[in-house]
Formats: C-alpha cells, structure tokens, sequence
C-alpha cells in the first residue's frame, strides 16, 4: 500500500552523529550517580557490556554481544549476572529515548563509553548487532568464575578466542568497580579509584602483600597494608602463573602498553559472535571525539 511504502522509504538509517548522540546520552547517565558505589555507573555499564559478549563459544559460533540474549531469563538469572539489572535499566531509558538502536549495540558502546569516560583508552567501536530471541539464549558457566585457578581462566577466555596475554590485559578492567555482597558475595574495591582507568590493579597485585581475609564470605585476599582492597583467587593467579606474571608486571610497568593491549582485546570482545557483513562500517569508529 502506499502508507507501507512511504513508512519503508523514511526508515531511519542512522549514522556515526547518530550514535555520538546516545554516547552522549550514556555519558550523562554515568555520572548522574551521587549516591550510587563511588559516584559512577561507569563499572556496572562496563560489566554489562563484558558479560554480555563474554559467553561467545568460537566452536560453536554461539553467544556474544550480537543478540544480546541478557534480556532473557533464564540468563538474566545466570548467577554471574547478578547485579546487572541496574545497568540493564539504566540502559532501558537511553534505548526509550533512542528506539532505533539494537539492544547489542547499545549495551557496548555503554562499556566503551565507560571506559572512555573514565579516563581510559579509546576503543574502536561500531554497529551493527541485531536483537535476538530467547532461543539465542547461552547456557549457564560460560563466564568464568572468580574462586577458580589457571587452568579455567583459560579454558574460558581460549573459549573466546584470547590468548594468555590479552587475558591478563582484560583482567586490568579490576582497576574499576568493585564487589558486592549481595551480588558476587566477593566484598570491594581492587584500587584506590575505582572510577579512573589506570594500570593501578597490576601495580597493586605486585606492591602490596596480599593475605587471605578472615571472614564469612568466599575465599578473598585483603591488601596487609591498608586491609581495604581486595583480590579474587582469579586475580591473584596473575601473579602466580608464569605466563600471566609476564605480561601482568609488563603492565604494572608500563600504562601506555596496558591502554594499548586493553583498547585492542576489548574492541575485539565486544564483536564476538557478530557476523562480519553485519557491522555498518568495515572499519570501527572511534566514539567521543567530537560531540
Ligand atoms: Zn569482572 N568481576 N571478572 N571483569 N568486573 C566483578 C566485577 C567487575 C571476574 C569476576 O568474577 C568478577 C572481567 C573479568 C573477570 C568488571 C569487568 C571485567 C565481580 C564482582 C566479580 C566476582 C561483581 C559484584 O559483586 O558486583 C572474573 C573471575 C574475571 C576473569 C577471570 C573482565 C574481562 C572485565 C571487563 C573487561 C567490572 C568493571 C567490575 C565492577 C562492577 C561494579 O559493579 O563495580
């Protein structure tokens, strides 16, 4: 009918001003946070958008960020996922204001953002992911789980496609946030600013003695010094895997090279399981230069 033509032929196409736009929507979302953690969603924003493409199988081609399956229970009940309903919600309000953005997309470029606001490095983004259905939908135990040694660590992240050392770049994501008691049951901060991207996690690993914290909760490890940050067993075995303590005192050493090597693997997280011809551009973007 004509009204079905004409509706096909204002079909919206946005374009990278477009997405600048919901950027700087997020932006504002983030820091519109006084009582919330430290002052920032930043963090939650950032664990969303690894969870959501952290359950990516290169075998299978399943999971990942393309039909961000997260909306779905029963991954939206995952106990890894705990918690990411704040981040989902928030990101629920941008997504009513920008109806034309797949829910894939959105959630990503929330955690370039959040890196990116938070003073860390800039990472190549672009669009193209497509929501999905409830049958896309991950099994359980695809993320990894924080009280495991070196070997899980790496059957998950080999899993994805990552080697030891973009594991350890990923991991410096600890340098933000922090662990929640009725989320993780892990209770903290791994830095002292939680809200600003630094290499602080990796310094911090090797500066401070690290000793089991007598409490209730899980296995946890509390700074000597100060016993006001923490360490999961996950973080630790960087430390203490020969592989992993290469690269993790090489960024402990060197910030711009932690900033390169994160800003490259996490580009590359947030793509896992899009098919190629999906994204919009051959090339990703870097968002938040201009407004
Ligand atoms: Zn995390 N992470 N993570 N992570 N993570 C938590 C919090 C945050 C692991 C893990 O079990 C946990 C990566 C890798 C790994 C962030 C980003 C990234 C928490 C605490 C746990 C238990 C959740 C809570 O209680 O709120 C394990 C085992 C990992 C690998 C071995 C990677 C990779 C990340 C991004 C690139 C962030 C930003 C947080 C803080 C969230 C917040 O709400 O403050």
């Amino acid at each position: 009918s004509a009204a079905q033509t004409a509706k096909v032929a204002t079909k919206f196409t946005p374009t990278k001003a477009d997405y600048q736009k919901v950027y700087n929507r997020i932006a504002e979302v983030i820091d519109d946070a006084s009582d919330y953690d430290d002052g920032s969603y930043g963090p939650v924003l950032l664990r969303l958008a690894w969870h959501a493409s952290g359950t990516y199988d290169k075998n299978t081609g399943t999971g990942g960020s393309n039909y961000a399956t997260m909306r779905f229970e029963p991954e939206a009940l995952h106990g890894a996922n705990a918690g990411l309903h704040v981040a989902r919600g928030l990101m629920e309000k941008v997504k009513k204001e920008f109806d034309w953005i797949s829910y894939g997309d959105l959630w990503t470029l929330a955690g370039v953002c959040a890196v990116q606001e938070m003073a860390g490095p800039k990472i190549p983004w672009r669009p193209g992911r497509i929501d999905g259905f409830v049958t896309h939908v991950t099994p359980d135990g695809r993320l990894p789980d924080a009280t495991q040694g070196a070997p899980h660590i790496r059957d998950i992240f080999y899993r994805m496609g990552f080697n030891d050392q973009e594991i350890v770049a990923l991991s410096g994501a600890h340098a933000l946030g922090r662990c929640h008691v009725d989320r993780s049951g892990f209770q903290g901060p791994w830095t002292f600013s939680p809200t600003t991207f630094t290499n602080d996690y990796f310094k911090l690993l090797f500066n401070e003695k690290w000793v089991w914290r007598s409490w209730n909760g899980p296995k946890q490890l509390e700074d000597k010094k100060t016993r006001s940050l923490m360490m999961l067993p996950t973080d630790y075995v960087l430390t203490q895997d020969k592989s992993f303590q290469k690269y993790a005192k090489a960024y402990a050493e060197d910030n711009e090279l932690f900033f390169k090597d994160f800003a490259s693997a996490f580009s590359r997280l947030l793509e896992l399981g899009v098919p190629t011809q999906q994204f919009v551009a051959a090339e990703p973007w870097i968002m938040g230069d201009e407004a």
